[in-house]
């Protein structure tokens, strides 16, 4: 048991693994095989690959827009391992490595920076749901599911994601409402990046944590060391066996920093210092579980080295062949994918844009 005895209102936050990859509490280290542990690393670095090389490719002027991940690849992934493949995932927008992890291929991410339909479209056995923009929007879409799932009596259970800003937005505060109410099968992660572009934490709540929110609807909350891999799996997995034996959701805020900009339109030296940032550098989630893989034996430094080359490769060849196609979409395509059944608005909207497609007016 963890949860219960981490408070929120005593600022008491869970921690696995230090800055240094030593285990400071064996007693929840969480067991996990020695395969899984290699495949949570091997996916944290091929995000901090794909993120390094992405924004180098959009400062060529190779792609529009994209939103870094950098730091947040142990509260992104150390959740989403935590869920079975039956489990939904509820994103919001910067869970590269979640997506990955959950099945999406970088493809299909790459076609979504270019703005690509497809790239939203996964097969039938990726439970994922498409990025959100609309800040909060998902938690919504994320406790509908998970109501459902009670009303089919199924077991599946939905993670879903949300940044510290988005805390502030009404559909927070619906969502755990109703998901607190109905006692939905629902884990939810605030990645807690301490920035919304350039609003700090500090100013976003007058709250000490933003674990503690759960407090009023009702729900257990606990804030996690979101740099910490192996905290984040222990504390999301204990949330997930809670929800999946019907004994309903859970609010985990995973403590972690934004090491990039906002986005690649976004310069963070307007509003933080270097100092902050080297200082949330030196608690990097790659590094810290790298050290402690390497201690164990479970990775050599050849191997890691093998693995950065491999995936630096596979980074640049799925990107040049996406680059060749992948912005060949019609805008029509946005009507494809939303509904089961297109509502009578979006089809009176549909067979205008077709019309005037078929009209070759373009
Ligand atoms: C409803 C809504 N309002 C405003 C925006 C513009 N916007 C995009 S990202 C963002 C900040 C989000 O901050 P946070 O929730 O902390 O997530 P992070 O970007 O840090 O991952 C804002 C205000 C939006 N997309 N949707
Ligand atoms: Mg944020």
């Amino acid at each position: 048991m963890i949860i219960q005895n981490f408070n929120p209102l005593e600022d008491e936050m869970v921690t696995i693994l230090d800055k240094e990859g030593e285990v400071v509490r064996e007693d929840i280290l969480p067991d996990i095989e020695d395969d899984k542990l290699k495949h949570m690393y091997k996916t944290m670095l091929f995000t901090r690959i794909i993120d390094t090389k992405t924004l180098q490719y959009q400062r060529q002027g190779r792609m529009l827009t994209y939103a870094p991940n950098k730091g947040q690849e142990a509260a992104q992934i150390g959740s989403v391992a935590a869920i079975e493949k039956e489990d939904w995932l509820v994103p919001a927008f910067r869970e590269l490595g979640a997506w990955l992890y959950k099945g999406v291929s970088l493809d299909q991410i790459y076609l979504y920076w270019y703005g690509n339909e497809e790239g939203s479209r996964f097969e039938k056995d990726v439970k994922v749901l498409p990025i959100s923009v609309p800040i909060a929007s998902q938690l919504n879409h994320a406790v509908g599911i998970a109501m459902a799932t009670n009303i089919k009596k199924e077991n599946d259970v939905t993670l879903a994601y949300v940044g510290d800003g988005g805390t502030s937005e009404g559909e927070f505060h619906e969502a755990l409402n109703f998901a607190g109410v109905f006692n939905t099968p629902n884990v939810f992660i605030i990645q807690n990046n301490q920035w919304a572009i350039s609003v700090s934490r500090n100013i976003q709540t007058k709250s000490e944590t933003l674990a503690q929110k759960a407090i009023a609807y009702g729900i257990p909350g606990v804030q996690v060391d979101g740099n910490d891999v192996l905290a984040m799996y222990a504390v999301t997995k204990e949330a997930v066996e809670r929800a999946r034996r019907g004994e309903g959701p859970t609010l985990i805020e995973a403590v972690t920093y934004r090491l990039g900009p906002h986005t690649t339109s976004d310069d963070p030296t307007i509003y933080r210092t270097n100092e902050e940032v080297e200082e949330w550098a030196l608690k990097d989630p790659l590094t810290r579980f790298q050290k402690y893989l390497l201690d164990k034996g479970i990775l050599t430094q050849e191997e890691d080295e093998k693995l950065r080359d491999e995936y630096a490769d596979q980074v640049t060849q799925t990107f040049k062949k996406i680059e060749k196609t992948g912005a060949d979409t019609k805008l029509i395509d946005v009507f494809k994918y939303n509904y089961a059944e297109m509502p009578p608005n979006l089809k009176e909207q549909y067979e205008e844009q077709k019309r005037y497609y078929e009209g070759g007016e373009k």
